[in-house]
């Protein structure tokens, strides 16, 4: 009997998957470069399961059901392109091949294009959760070739996650590289959560001088709160995690934090289409600065820090601390949102919105509560066109802010950085002020390279020049913008 779906790529996440799939009834062929780790796979972790090992890319296709789904998950780059060359040569009409790597999405454009060019579909998928989300259900990201998505949609949301009366954590989210775009930006937000966590940990720390014991107990309590998620969840256990020593394991682990590049990826995302990602942006900067260790060693000699001063209410400073981590929390998604729109537009992916929220919901490493309150604003409001300007956000971040700003200017007070909590404030200040100082910068410009300016008391692009100095000429500058 031919197999339902085939893998490529037996590493944890793709063993975890397969073992997924075959729970959900389906039977599973599988294929690794190195061959002998499918014969050590199908006699342990996958003995007496529905799953088919094969030892070449052609006995894997050919023991599939027609239309053949070949699923990859192998390292992102060239491996990819690689496994496609290989796959191509045995397919007919109608055949898919999938993506579930860490692909970049221009990658996943340009194969979505190729394969479709050469008479077959593509499908390029964000899978997240890590390995345990690989095996009891990870949030699923497809995007690719549409009229591939009723042949694995099936399969898709039986092996993904499931939040509340059952929903799937999966669905079609568009055009060829736009699953792997929505991965993207998860992955970008899921800096910044990390990042403002971890920041609030340094604060409790360092300017209210709290025990791991008493951190421990504050993050349990903000999961059970509007805070709820997995990444407060598992602050709570780590923080709670004794070395053999009874030390703190968290205080033995070198301060330098590694990353495998997506964060920067979305960093560099919002710079091409020109969007405010401040707060995931900050985050990238953070991970940056800590692994400056050296110099910061030496900073650390030649600076002196600022006595920590902080003698208020420690419970209400708390308080004031959740409102902090709320609110850029809000901003983070409100700032990704906005990125999202933006390719939407772009890459005519018509994103939904709700849904990608929905797909968020469970599975994946940035799952929480709030996103339950992110799909209800966009099911309110599909074109709302941003996330501020939803009235519960609104009010939200409204009442978020006194504490948010006691917690930055304490934290400025006593030299305590907090990169992503204040550039998320700095951020709001700037959205809701009707007058920037841009109308200064402007005059910079036009004095100095004749760059124009719009007028207030004109209508929008109509430009004009001053001549600031009195020695310039008239000439405007056009395209040369130095
Ligand atoms: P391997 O077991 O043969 O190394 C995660 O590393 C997965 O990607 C593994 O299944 C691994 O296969 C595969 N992989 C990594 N680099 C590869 C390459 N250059 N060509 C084919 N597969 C590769």
């Amino acid at each position: 009997k031919l197999a339902d779906i085939g893998l490529i790529g037996l590493a944890v996440m793709g063993e975890n998957l397969v073992l997924n799939m075959e729970s959900k009834g389906f039977s599973v062929a599988v294929y690794n470069r190195s061959t002998e780790k499918v014969d050590k796979f199908i006699e342990g972790r996958g003995a007496g399961k529905n799953i088919k090992g094969t030892h070449s890319v052609k006995e894997l296709v050919e023991a599939l059901q027609k239309p053949r789904k070949v699923m990859m998950l192998v390292k992102a780059g060239d491996p990819v392109d690689s496994f496609i060359e290989q796959i191509i040569p045995h397919l007919e009409e109608g055949d898919i091949i999938i993506d579930g790597g860490n692909s970049n999405f221009t990658d996943t454009i340009r194969r979505t294009e190729y394969v479709e060019s050469k008479g077959f579909q593509f499908i390029g998928t964000g899978v997240s959760g890590g390995e345990i989300g690989a095996l009891r259900g990870p949030s699923m990201m497809p995007g690719g070739s549409k009229s591939a998505w009723p042949h694995v949609k099936e399969i898709f949301q039986a092996v993904s996650a499931k939040v509340d009366d059952g929903m799937p954590c999966c669905d079609w989210v568009g055009a060829n590289g736009a699953g792997h775009y929505v991965k993207m930006i998860h992955n970008g937000i899921e800096y910044g959560d990390m990042q403002i966590i971890t920041e609030a940990y340094q604060f409790m720390k360092d300017v209210l001088g709290m025990s791991y014991d008493e951190m421990h107990q504050t993050f349990k309590k903000w999961n059970s709160e509007e805070l709820d998620s997995y990444l407060i969840e598992i602050t709570a256990d780590i923080l709670a995690y004794k070395d053999e020593d009874g030390e703190p394991m968290v205080e033995k682990i070198l301060d330098t934090a590694g990353q495998k590049g997506t964060g920067k990826w979305t960093g560099i995302e919002a710079m091409h289409l020109g969007v405010p990602l401040t707060l995931i942006a900050e985050s990238v900067f953070s991970r940056f600065l800590s692994a400056q260790l050296e110099l910061r060693d030496q900073a650390s000699q030649v600076f002196e820090a600022p006595a920590i001063t902080f003698d208020g209410d420690k419970e209400a400073m708390l308080e004031d601390l959740k409102m902090a981590v709320y609110g850029a929390k809000i901003i983070s998604y409100a700032q990704g949102y906005n990125l999202l729109m933006e390719a939407s537009k772009e890459h005519d992916w018509e994103l939904n919105y709700g849904d990608i929220a929905l797909m968020w919901r469970g599975g994946c490493i940035i799952r929480s509560a709030f996103l339950s309150d992110i799909k209800k604003a966009f099911d309110k409001n599909p074109g709302l066109p941003h996330l501020l300007l939803d009235d519960f956000f609104k009010e939200k971040v409204q009442k978020a802010q006194t504490g948010w700003r006691k917690v930055c200017a304490v934290a400025v007070t006593n030299g305590i950085p907090v990169p992503s909590l204040s550039a998320a404030l700095a951020y709001f200040d700037g959205f809701r002020t009707k007058r920037l100082p841009a109308n200064l910068l402007q005059a910079q410009r036009d004095y100095f390279g004749a760059h124009t300016y719009e007028r207030t008391d004109k209508t929008r692009g109509e430009f004009f020049h001053t001549n600031w100095t009195g020695e310039g000429a008239d000439t405007v500058s056009t395209a040369y913008n130095s």
